[in-house]
Parts: structure tokens; C-alpha cells; sequence
């Protein structure tokens, strides 16, 4: 496995970038110490049938309390950074109003330590932790949000962004408004087209809002934002699916890249969303500020077929389940890497972007210890074919920078609790053990080769 690390490695430019990442609820625990307030995650993983056995985040893997070891965890891999974010209910526990200083301590005490450690800084402000305050008001659908975002961007530059390598003000605006807002799976659990319109121009103006506000102190700071865009592909030749494919690039992905980095809505979602977005005079010009660099989300390709309902909604696209004859994840997702490249090309092809960071790819293998080893060989495998497709864009002129793992350990996995496991570390949720899987040794020895190569 060490050889093929090597050989692997040498494809990649000199001045690559490798590192791990988290998020804050699916790590931090320590929900309601040293005045943190409650996020729409904590009301709904307590919702009945909302989330597998109604797990939630309020022990996670204690990395509030395990912090510095977790620290030391992430230096014995090598890797040159790390991507976690911010929990907006720990720096401001109502969404808006009093700063709770002991929650900037632990982001500060945090980032110190990454500093200690030559470990390179990718905050995200928001990985779906809401305050839960901020609900009355009605959320992401509310343009006060994206004013109490601007404020709260503002707290955390100040506060700690001397040290920051580069911020994203969102991850997956595609998970915060069709995943929480159209399809009501993630928290809030909404399911409405007037909600998701809504959300969906909330959520890119907030974005425009917040680099407004971090330039606003520091101009220097690279500000980009992190999007999980979708392969599509038509599920045949057929002109219609082919036509279907194009509606559901444009419902999926160009809902949030051309307000950004076009500062216009595709057609295509004007007709079917504009009169329920409430878009102002001004807000494009806000969501499209000019960005340093942007986050690459990839785990697998969606495929779609035309949707022949007369009164279907728009894209009147059906996303086909993946067919029993391809290889899965053990959370059912497509292993597809061949999507990633393809989903890089064209989205440099369409739009005029800045550098880019995979900031998550990774893959769902459940597998267990065995006398104190996890064999995950299988993720090794999904790993090391996404890489190598990572390493020939990156020689392309396409200006890919890094590549983030998703994730450094085994954590809360959102609607499906701790039954899924995304880590290269295995945690032991009732001792709170960590041990490096197989794979974790498989990535150290791709870094480490990397580096002596360069
Ligand atoms: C991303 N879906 O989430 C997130 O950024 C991570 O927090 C998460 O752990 C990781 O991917 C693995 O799931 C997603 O259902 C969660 O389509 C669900 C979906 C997509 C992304």
C-alpha cells in the first residue's frame, strides 16, 4: 500500500495542498457548556424519526474537551491543514446580540494551537448550525438572517482572523436549502417550494454579506465559499433525458454558482422560483463579489431521468437510484470518480472561477476494529482512484490547490447518526478512543511521500 502511496503522490504538483476536515456539530459535543446555545440541530435530532435513533451532536466525539490531542492527532498524519468550522450558537448564543467570549476562547485556544503545530487555518462559519433562536424569525428564509450573518462574520474576523489561512463563509448551500428546505431532511425539516425559494436567495445573499463583511477588516483575508455540486449525467441518449440533465445542472448547481460568480439566476430558476425569492434591487450585485477561491464538495454523481408527470415542478428531472451492479458505499452512495473530473471541467468550462480546493471527498465504510486494526481497505481503494483523478486535474490548467479528506475521525452524520462512518480515525463512542484505520496509515504514507518529493 506504501508504494502505491509513493507512485501516486509523484503525480501531484510540488506545492499541493493536503489536509482533513470537520464540522462543528458532528465533532465539538459539549452542547450546552460554557454558554453555547442551542442550533436547529439540537431541536431536531430530538424530533421524533428525524434522525437514526435520535442521535445528536450533544457528546459527539467530546472534541471540545479532546481538543489538543485531536490537534496532535491530525499533526501525526502530516497533512498541511485543516478544515473545521465555527459554531455561530457558541460566539453568538442567540444568533444575534451578546458575544459569549468563552466560545471565541475555544476557537482562539483551537486555532493557537493548529498555529503550534504548523497547521494551516480553513475556518468555515457555517456548517449548518444555526442558532436556534434565529428560527423565530423563520430561519435561512428570513432576510434578517443574512443581516445576523454579516454581524456575526464581523464578531469572528475581529476576533480571530489575523490568524486564518482562508474562510469560507458556507459549506453546501445545496444541503442548507434543498436538503433542509425542499425536502425537509435535514434540520429545519421544511418542505416547501415557498421555503426553499426563499432560503436559496437568503443564503447566496448572506454569502455576499459576509465577504463583505470579513474585507471589510481584513481586505487581505482569501474569502470563498464552499458549494457541493452534482456529476449529472442523463440516465440515456434520449434528447429528453439529455434536456432533463441540462434543467437539473442549472436546479442543483447553477442556483448557486451563477448568482455568484455570474451575479444573475439561470432563467430556468427565475421562471420556476423568482417570484417567491423576493430578490431586491442590489442583491445580485451583493452575492457577486469577486472570490479568492472556492470549495469542491464530491462524493458521488447523480444521475437523472425526464420526468413525464404533466404537473411535475421544475427541473422535471427524477433522480435514478444507483443500479444494483455498481460499487456502493455503505451509506449507498455511487462510487464514481470519474464524475469529479468530469464536474471540475465543466464547471471551468461555464463559469470564469478562481482556485479551487476539494474541501471534501471521502467515502461511508462502516467496517469495525479486529484485534485493534480497521481493515478499511475499501475506502483505501475509493481514496486512491478519487486521488488520482485529483492529481491529473491539478496538472491540467485548471487551478486546483488542495485536497481535503472528509473526514479526519468518524463523527455525527446528520440525519443518519453515528450508524455512518466517514472517518480515516474510528472513534469509540463510549470510551472516546480514536484509532487510525488503515486507511489513515495509507493517507500519512501518500503525504509524506508527496513532501519528500518535492
Ligand atoms: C456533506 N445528501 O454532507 C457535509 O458537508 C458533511 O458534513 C457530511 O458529513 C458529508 O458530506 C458526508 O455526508 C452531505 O444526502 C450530507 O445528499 C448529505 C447529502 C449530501 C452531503
Amino acid at each position: 500500500a506504501t508504494s502505491l502511496a509513493k507512485t501516486l503522490a509523484q503525480k501531484f504538483p510540488d506545492d499541493f495542498l493536503f489536509g482533513v476536515a470537520t464540522a462543528a456539530y458532528q465533532i465539538e459535543g459539549a452542547a450546552r457548556e460554557d454558554g453555547r446555545g442551542p442550533s436547529i440541530w439540537d431541536a431536531f435530532s430530538k424530533m421524533p424519526g428525524r434522525v437514526y435513533q435520535q442521535h445528536s451532536g450533544d457528546v459527539a466525539c467530546d472534541h471540545y474537551h479532546l481538543w489538543e490531542a485531536d490537534l496532535d492527532l491530525i499533526k501525526s498524519l502530516g497533512v498541511d491543514a485543516y478544515r473545521f468550522s465555527i459554531a455561530w450558537p457558541r460566539v453568538l448564543p442567540d444568533g444575534r446580540g451578546p458575544v459569549n467570549e468563552k466560545g471565541l476562547a475555544f476557537y482562539d485556544r483551537l486555532i493557537d494551537g493548529m498555529l503550534e503545530r504548523g497547521l494551516k487555518v480553513f475556518p468555515t462559519l457555517y456548517h449548518w448550525d444555526l442558532p436556534l433562536g434565529l428560527s423565530g424569525d423563520g430561519g435561512w428564509t428570513a432576510r434578517s438572517t443574512a443581516d445576523a450573518f454579516a454581524d456575526y462574520t464581523d464578531v469572528v474576523v475581529r476576533r480571530l482572523g489575523d490568524r486564518f489561512d482562508a474562510l469560507a463563509t458556507f459549506n453546501e448551500p445545496w444541503c442548507i436549502c434543498h436538503l433542509s428546505h425542499l425536502y425537509g431532511i435535514h434540520a429545519p425539516g421544511e418542505a416547501s417550494i415557498e421555503a426553499f425559494a426563499a432560503a436559496t436567495h437568503v443564503v447566496n445573499l448572506a454569502h455576499g454579506r459576509s465577504v463583505q463583511a470579513a474585507r471589510a477588516i481584513r481586505p487581505d483575508l482569501p474569502m470563498g465559499t464552499v458549494l457541493n455540486l452534482h456529476s449529472v449525467y442523463p440516465h440515456s441518449d434520449s434528447a429528453e433525458d439529455k434536456a432533463a440533465a441540462e434543467r437539473a445542472f442549472a436546479f442543483n448547481n447553477g442556483i448557486y454558482l451563477s448568482p455568484v460568480f455570474k451575479g444573475e439566476y439561470d432563467a430556468g430558476v427565475l421562471d420556476a422560483f423568482g417570484d417567491k425569492m423576493r430578490i431586491k434591487a442590489g442583491d445580485m450585485e451583493t452575492i457577486n463579489q469577486p472570490l479568492d477561491w472556492w470549495g469542491l464538495n464530491y462524493y458521488t454523481p447523480m444521475r437523472v431521468q425526464h420526468d413525464a408527470t404533466p404537473t411535475a415542478p421544475y427541473p422535471q428531472a427524477n433522480i435514478v437510484p444507483p443500479s444494483t451492479d455498481v460499487p456502493l458505499t455503505d451509506i449507498g452512495w455511487e462510487v464514481f470518480e470519474t464524475g469529479l473530473g468530469d464536474l471540475i471541467r465543466e464547471v471551468y468550462a461555464r463559469y470564469d472561477l478562481p482556485p479551487c480546493y476539494i474541501t471534501e471527498n471521502g467515502a461511508c465504510y462502516n467496517d469495525e476494529p479486529v484485534d485493534g486494526t480497521i481493515a478499511d481497505q475499501r475506502r483505501i481503494d475509493y481514496l486512491d482512484k478519487h486521488l488520482a483523478v485529483v492529481a491529473e486535474t491539478a496538472s491540467t490548467d485548471i487551478p486546483l490547490k488542495g485536497y481535503f479528506l472528509w473526514s479526519l475521525m468518524d463523527n455525527f452524520e446528520w440525519a443518519e447518526g453515528y450508524k455512518m462512518r466517514f472517518g480515516i480515525t474510528h472513534v469509540d463512542y463510549t470510551t472516546q478512543v480514536r484509532t487510525l484505520k488503515d486507511s489513515a496509515h495509507w493517507y500519512r504514507a501518500l503525504v509524506e511521500a508527496h513532501k519528500s518529493g518535492r
